[in-house]
């Protein structure tokens, strides 16, 4: 049996090699996934980001045992966007999601991010992917909330939850970020610590002020969660629930799915080119003639651009 044929039928052990193989950037795989494509399934897809060390991890944990009791299958990647290796921080994933190691319904996965371009998007999509193929519904990405990677995982998931915690400068770091403009809903996590009434209070204001913006009206509700006790995590599984419920009264998911489609054909159209500027036989002597008059600032960066779309006939 073929692997896509194993991953189908849910093989615990085709689904680990197959994501080894979208880390890897595997071509052949990458290849006989695209060419199921149309019949890949669309599982909901929720997307935990947040600040590192907010408690996405043990808070995903939490979630799975909740949507376990719905008798739900949950996959789950772990996208580390800061690290090109596997490392500490993605192996502390693991452990903190081992209570659900001999669940054959529950299938966990840390992975690097690869490439610069579209950086955490690229790979994670493939692996939402064989995740949907082995019939996980719902897909859950937990990423850590630094530059564009809570950007990216906006555009992954159909849903996205804010993770922050009453620790001093989170609330500030996520209102300067605007974090909150992508979160659909807000896990105040540690809610057992000092500042959480305060914090919940601050991101209340601050989502006051994108109820103001044109559009559908979805308030994102404000959820305060200890998730090393399960507290809480009833009422966020409802939440998250309640945004799809949101989503498909809308008639949204298939506008979501679709900007989804197209953000991913930019990233990787993105990519393709860059590699091929630096790979391709024509392309390769003439990019790197402009970077080096670009390096000795001869012409300028916008110009360089200008020739080579002017040599490439683009
Ligand atoms: N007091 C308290 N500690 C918590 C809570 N949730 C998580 N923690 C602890 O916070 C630490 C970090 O938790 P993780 O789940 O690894 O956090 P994370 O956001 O996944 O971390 P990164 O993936 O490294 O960004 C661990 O020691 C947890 O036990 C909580 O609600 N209250
Ligand atoms: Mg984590």
């Amino acid at each position: 049996m073929d692997l896509i044929a194993r991953i189908r039928s849910r093989d615990v052990r085709a689904i680990a090699r197959a994501l080894t193989l979208v880390e890897n950037g595997d071509e052949p795989f990458l290849a006989a996934l695209d060419a199921g494509y149309a019949h890949i399934p669309h599982p909901e897809r929720v997307g935990i980001t947040g600040p590192p060390g907010a408690g996405k991890s043990t808070l995903t944990s939490s979630i799975i045992k909740n949507l376990r009791r719905q008798g739900r299958r949950v996959g789950v990647v772990a996208v580390d966007p800061s690290s090109p290796f596997s490392g500490g921080a993605l192996l502390g994933d693991r452990l903190r999601m081992t209570e659900h190691a001999l669940d054959e319904d529950v299938f966990v996965r840390s992975m690097a991010a690869r490439g610069r371009f579209g950086g955490l998007a690229i790979g994670s999509h493939d692996a939402c992917d064989v995740l949907a193929l082995a019939a996980f519904d719902p897909v859950i990405v937990e990423t850590v909330g630094v530059g564009q990677s809570e950007v990216d995982i906006a555009r992954l998931a159909d849903t996205t939850v804010v993770v922050l915690t009453p620790a001093a400068g989170d609330s500030v770091q996520a209102l300067k970020a605007g974090i909150m403009e992508i979160a659909d809903v807000v896990a105040i996590n540690k809610a057992d610590r000092e500042g959480s009434e305060h914090l919940e209070e601050d991101i209340k204001e601050a989502l006051e002020l994108r109820a103001h913006q044109p559009g559908p009206l979805w308030l994102p509700p404000v959820v305060r969660t200890v998730a090393t006790t399960d507290e809480g995590v009833d009422e966020l599984v409802n939440a998250i629930a309640q945004h799809r419920t949101f989503l498909l009264s809308q008639g949204a998911l298939p506008e979501v799915r679709a900007a989804r489609s197209v953000a991913r054909l930019t990233d990787l159209a993105g990519e393709a080119l860059l590699r091929a500027l630096r790979t391709g036989t024509r392309a390769k002597p003439l990019f790197e003639r402009l970077c080096s008059q670009v390096r000795q600032g001869t012409i300028s960066p916008r110009a360089a651009v200008n020739e080579l779309l002017t040599s490439l006939k683009l």
